[in-house]
């Protein structure tokens, strides 16, 4: 009889550490999937669930590797974001309903964009930027940031109203690189 517990135990425990360890990574959708357009909608209950949604996508940003990610990204229609751009990988942001407060000077900086493989582009941006959000638990806070931070919470929160970082650019950089897309997903089909 100890011995049958003994071994439930262990299946138990292999099944919550794989549970835990292995979950799969949320996918990411790919650009121009026409639900990158939809304008995500305001969180107003600050529960497990959000939590969730929270330390799901900072796993998927890791692993992909990035140094954001907006929900829209992975199809959940909420005004969630996560970032961390420290090169130690763990000053995780999570900003919930950000709203832009101040924002002032210009920058220019090279983009990525996870939904958008391969894709590397110069945008204009505001230099600094004020933003005011909530956290996971619901306490309202603000944070200032200028650089490389600036430049990824204006990114993401383009991701929120739907707009992918390409719609910064020409209409024929726009066509260009949705040929270049194209080609690529024929490619790996
Ligand atoms: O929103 C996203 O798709 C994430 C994106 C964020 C971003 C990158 C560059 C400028 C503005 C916003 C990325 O993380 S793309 C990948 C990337 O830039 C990166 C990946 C690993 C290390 C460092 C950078
Ligand atoms: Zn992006």
């Amino acid at each position: 009889m100890r011995v049958f517990f003994k071994m439930l135990r262990w299946i138990l425990h292999v099944i919550t550490y794989s549970i835990k360890h292995f979950m799969p990574l949320l996918p990411i959708l790919r650009y121009p999937d026409p639900r990158l357009k939809k304008v995500a909608g305001r969180v107003d209950r600050f529960d497990d669930s959000i939590r969730r949604l929270a330390s799901d996508m900072a796993e998927t940003m890791y692993e992909a590797p990035g140094i954001g990610l907006a929900a829209t990204q992975v199809d959940v229609h909420k005004r969630v974001i996560v970032i961390d751009v420290s090169e130690t990988r763990d000053q995780l942001l999570v900003l919930v309903n950000p709203e832009l407060v101040e924002s002032d000077g210009q920058q220019v900086c090279e983009e990525g964009c996870l939904s958008v493989p391969g894709i590397y582009d110069k945008v204009e941006r505001a230099e600094h930027v004020v933003v005011r959000y909530f956290d996971v638990e619901g306490q309202e806070r603000t944070i200032e940031a200028d650089g490389l931070l600036a430049v990824c919470l204006q990114h993401e929160m383009d991701h929120l109203d739907g707009r992918v970082f390409v719609e910064h650019l020409s209409q024929l950089k726009q066509v260009r690189i949705k040929a270049k897309l194209a080609k690529q997903a024929r490619i790996t089909a």
